[in-house]
């Protein structure tokens, strides 16, 4: 953050540090603290539903597919319809790019951003009472306001994002976000019913001995990946891994690490999705002083073709990715 500013108490309210930091974003400074807002909104009922979700029927298969033709759960499909309804009252996006959705959604042509969300991420840990999340990134439209919505709009690369963020629904519930001027942390307070700052201008360690890859498929990776595993076991490194992005990256964002998930026989291309789960964490990182590629290039440099693109995805401690890549 810019050294002039006053920097808050941690305690602060989300929506107070929203607004001493409006001058930060260049455009209308209402609108972005009216999408966070609207965001934040959408997550506390998530968070309410992620806690509830034993007691109530909102467990299990839905029945039907998302985008990558994987199985919904109900709760995916609950946080989709609450972060969309959201977005929809408050006016200020125009578009909704989802892993739920095949195609993006209309929202207000009025709207000026364009949201690409990936609503409750971590399927295979949401049934089992295990931390997952919800990750968000917000564009600037480039079409004319008024007008129906067009490609440009939609496939951005990640360098033009103007905001990003995640929920993540753990042992407490955390928000976390960057405009572009380092990532601010913040706790819900259920009692209160606010996030509160927490962590303030969070940094990434330059190094780490955490690495986070699911090492059941490593059969099926590239020998460079196969290698740079063997000398995370020669310096006896730490192996962790949740399963749940967001989770795994906060753990490695506070305590130095990396997570990984390359190219497999099943997934050539990786499993992560660019647009709504790489670009909002790779800005996080490198707003946090870490490094995000796909083993090569920078994911925010990686312009999309499609909106459920996939890529490989090495995020983390700008050493260990850097030594990761070496071995490429
Ligand atoms: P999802 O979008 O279906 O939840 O998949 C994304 C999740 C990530 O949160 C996690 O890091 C990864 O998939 C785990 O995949 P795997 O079970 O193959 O290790
Ligand atoms: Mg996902």
């Amino acid at each position: 953050m810019e050294a002039s500013r006053i920097a808050l108490p941690i305690g602060t309210a989300l929506d107070r540090f929203i607004k001493n930091n409006q001058d930060q974003f260049q455009y209308a400074s209402g609108e972005l603290s009216q999408l966070l807002r609207d965001i934040a909104l959408a997550s506390k009922v998530v968070n309410r539903e992620v806690n509830k979700a034993g007691l109530i029927d909102i467990m299990g298969p839905m029945g039907s597919q998302n985008s990558g033709g994987e199985q919904q759960q109900k709760l995916d499909v609950l946080a989709n319809i609450r972060f969309t309804r959201a977005l929809t009252k408050g006016g200020e996006a125009c578009a909704l790019i989802s892993e739920e959705t095949e195609s993006f959604v209309d929202l207000n042509n009025d709207g000026n951003y364009v949201i690409a969300i990936d609503p409750l991420d971590g399927s295979s840990n949401i049934d089992v009472n295990v931390s997952i999340g919800t990750i968000f990134s917000i564009y600037r439209r480039k079409s004319p306001v008024g007008q129906p919505i067009q490609d440009q709009d939609i496939l951005q690369t990640g360098d033009e994002q103007v905001a990003a963020g995640y929920i993540l629904y753990g042992s407490s519930t955390m928000l976390v976000y960057t405009t572009g001027h380092g990532v601010n942390g913040f706790t819900y307070e259920s009692t209160l019913g606010e996030y509160v700052l927490s962590h303030p201008d969070m940094t990434i360690p330059a190094d780490g001995r955490i690495y986070s890859v699911n090492e059941g498929l490593s059969n099926s990776f590239s020998e460079s990946v196969k290698t740079y595993l063997t000398y995370c076991k020669d310096n006896n490194y730490t192996a962790r891994y949740i399963g749940s992005l967001v989770a795994d990256f906060h753990r490695n964002l506070l305590k130095g690490g990396i997570y990984i998930y390359p190219a497999t026989a099943k997934d050539k291309m990786g499993k992560l999705r660019l647009m709504y789960e790489c670009n909002a964490l790779a800005f996080l990182a490198e707003q946090a002083g870490g490094r995000a590629t796909d083993g090569k290039n920078r994911i925010l440099e990686i312009k999309p073709k499609d909106l459920h693109q996939r890529t490989p995805f090495f995020v983390g401690s700008t050493k260990m990715v850097e030594k990761a890549e070496s071995f490429g």
